[in-house]
Order: structure tokens, then C-alpha cells, then sequence
């Protein structure tokens, strides 16, 4: 028999020296009943950000940045690149006659094009020209660079997976064999006339998590909400709402991250839901609020909000309005870890 030790905290002050803690003591925080937060809601307005965005123009080039962007740190995790606990949001700026070096990594990358028109970003050997609103991926491991032809500067929000990456400890990088824009390979629109028209190459295998799509255009977006509020009422909680999907799949998009578009009819209120997916909302047309918890938000289009898991939010639209949004709701459903209450 080994004798009792002095006290619970001499035992715990004594085991701390053999790596070991006690989970008694810490057990409630992290197994908690309910969804714990440590994300704030906010709101970045683009009106008071864009100056300082094009700002940055003047103090680093996109080549010497690599991707010059201006991360949306979440108040309450100030220095840890997280718009969401599990999410890396951003605005990347690149200005006429630039080009962002191209390199690849294991993080994917949502683009959802806020300003500007024209320019392109290439993927495994595809470019994509960009307008807002456009939905654009660049999936796991693939050659990337973006450039920009055009007159005018370009905008849009990056949305990464690298915090499920670094949680993991399974990054990777590698530049490409120098720094000069990679020269296309393929056709323009390539993966979106193949793989975009219901129709597959008949001797296609499916082995990519990602869709093979890289561009899913506004125009065809909007014009499929748009068909929806002919059809049918519009949704207590969510308007109307389409989540992009790979073709191939009906899975989302890119894997680690579920991408949204919803339209809001001028007026119309959503009823309080609330999910496990810490959400970060880009209205596209349109102004109104949204309420997270007792605070609300006034957004117009390429405001950025951010919505905490498990707190309840309802948006509400002043004119008719169209809201992207993207979250981590896919690898949850995967994981068996989602839910949601209406
Ligand atoms: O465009 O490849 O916002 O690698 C952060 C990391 C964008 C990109 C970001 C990146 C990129």
C-alpha cells in the first residue's frame, strides 16, 4: 500500500513533475454542456477599411508580401490570424501590373471577389478571371499565382483552412521554380466548361476532395436565387439559401470549409437560429442588419460579420439582399459533430 499523499494539492503539485495534471480540475471547461465561445461577434465595415486596404499598396509589393493581405483578427484573438476559431479570413489586395508569386500548400483557399474586375488567379494551370461576387477555390496542393492586367486595383476575401491544418501539424509549402507567374496550361474557363454543364469527361476518375470546378460565376449564382423566390416561399431561417457544392460529390466545394449564398427579400426578417459553425457573413447586394446575441450590426454590401458558434442570430434585410457566407459546417457534418436549432 502506498500512503496516502498530504493533501489533493500537494498530490496535484507533485505530479505536475511527471508531465501528469488531474482532469477533475479541468474536466467542466472541456467537456462543457453546451458550445463555449471564445469568438466575439463583429463587424468590420469596408467603407472605413478599404482606405487603409489600398494603403498597403504603398507600403509592400504583392511579390515582396508574397500575398499582401490585411488578416481580420477577431477581437477576442488578437495576434492569432482567426476570424473564427477554426477559420482565416482576409482581404488580399492586388494592384494593376502585379502578380502574387506562385506557390502551393496543403491549406486550401476560398476567393469571394469584392472589387475590381478582371483579374485572374491561376490554378493548376487554369486562369480564372475574377468579378464580384465570383465564388473562386484553390484546392489543396495546387500551383497558384493571381495577377492583374487590369487598370484598376483588385479585391477580394480569402477564406483558408490553415487553422484545421495547423491543429493537425500537417502543413506544407513549396514555391514554384521561380518567382515569374506560371504560364497557362490549359484553356480559359477550362474546368468550369468541362465540369460546370452537368456533363463529366466520360474517362473521368474522381479522386480530388475539391471540386474540379475553380470558378462558380455570380451571374449564375444570383440568377439561381433569383429562379428560387419564383418558386417557393422563402425559408423562416434562412431566406433563400444555396451552399456550393462539388458536382462530382454534392459534397461542398472545398472540404474544410462550406461556402453559402442566401437572398433576402427587402423587408424580410429570419427567425433566431443558431449552429455549431462559427459563421462569417459578406452581404453582396443590399443593406440591413444582423443580430447576433443583443448586439446588431448595420452591414452593406462587402461589410465582413462574424457570427460565434451557438449564438443565436436572425438577419433581417432593408432592401433586397444577398449575403455570402462561409463556415466550417462541412468538416463538423463529416466529424459527426454539427447541430443546429431552429
Ligand atoms: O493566396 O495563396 O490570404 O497562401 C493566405 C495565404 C492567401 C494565397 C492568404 C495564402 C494565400
Amino acid at each position: 500500500m502506498i500512503a496516502p499523499p498530504a493533501s489533493r494539492a500537494e498530490y496535484v503539485r507533485r505530479i505536475r513533475d511527471q508531465h501528469l495534471a488531474p482532469l477533475w480540475d479541468v474536466l467542466g471547461g472541456l467537456v462543457t454542456a453546451e458550445p463555449k465561445t471564445v469568438i466575439a461577434p463583429y463587424r468590420w465595415r469596408y467603407r472605413e477599411i478599404r482606405p487603409t486596404l489600398l494603403e498597403s499598396a504603398g507600403v509592400i509589393t504583392a511579390k515582396e508580401a508574397e500575398r499582401r493581405v490585411l488578416v481580420f483578427e477577431n477581437p477576442n484573438l488578437p495576434g492569432e490570424s482567426k476570424i473564427t476559431n477554426s477559420l482565416f479570413g482576409g482581404f488580399q489586395l492586388i494592384m494593376p501590373g502585379e502578380v502574387a508569386p506562385p506557390h502551393r500548400h496543403i491549406q486550401a483557399a476560398l476567393r469571394f471577389i469584392i472589387e475590381g474586375n478582371g483579374a485572374y488567379t491561376l490554378v493548376d494551370g487554369e486562369r480564372t478571371f475574377m468579378k464580384p461576387g465570383d465564388f473562386v477555390i484553390t484546392p489543396s496542393w495546387t500551383y497558384h499565382d493571381h495577377g492583374n492586367n487590369t487598370n484598376d486595383p483588385m479585391v477580394w476575401l480569402d477564406g483558408l483552412d490553415m487553422h484545421m491544418v495547423r491543429l493537425f501539424e500537417a502543413s506544407f509549402r513549396e514555391g514554384w521554380v521561380n518567382e515569374d507567374p506560371i504560364e497557362p496550361t490549359k484553356p480559359e474557363y477550362d474546368s468550369i466548361h468541362r465540369y460546370g454543364a452537368n456533363l463529366v469527361p466520360v474517362d473521368h476518375k474522381h479522386t480530388a476532395k475539391t471540386s474540379p470546378i475553380f470558378s462558380y460565376p455570380y451571374d449564375r449564382t444570383r440568377e439561381a436565387l433569383h429562379a428560387m423566390t419564383r418558386a417557393e416561399d422563402p425559408s423562416p431561417w434562412f431566406g433563400y439559401k444555396m451552399r456550393y457544392i462539388n458536382p462530382l460529390t454534392g459534397g461542398d466545394a472545398i472540404p474544410t470549409m462550406s461556402t453559402f449564398m442566401q437572398l433576402l427579400p427587402k423587408g424580410y426578417e429570419t427567425k433566431p437560429y443558431r449552429a455549431t459553425d462559427s459563421t462569417v457573413f459578406v452581404p453582396v447586394e443590399g443593406t440591413g442588419t444582423t443580430t447576433v446575441g443583443n448586439t446588431t450590426f448595420d452591414w452593406e454590401p462587402h461589410d465582413v460579420i462574424v457570427v460565434p458558434s451557438w449564438m443565436k442570430y436572425t438577419h433581417k434585410a432593408s432592401e433586397d439582399a444577398v449575403i455570402f457566407s462561409y463556415s466550417d459546417r462541412g468538416p463538423q457534418e463529416l466529424l459527426g459533430f454539427w447541430r443546429e436549432e431552429r
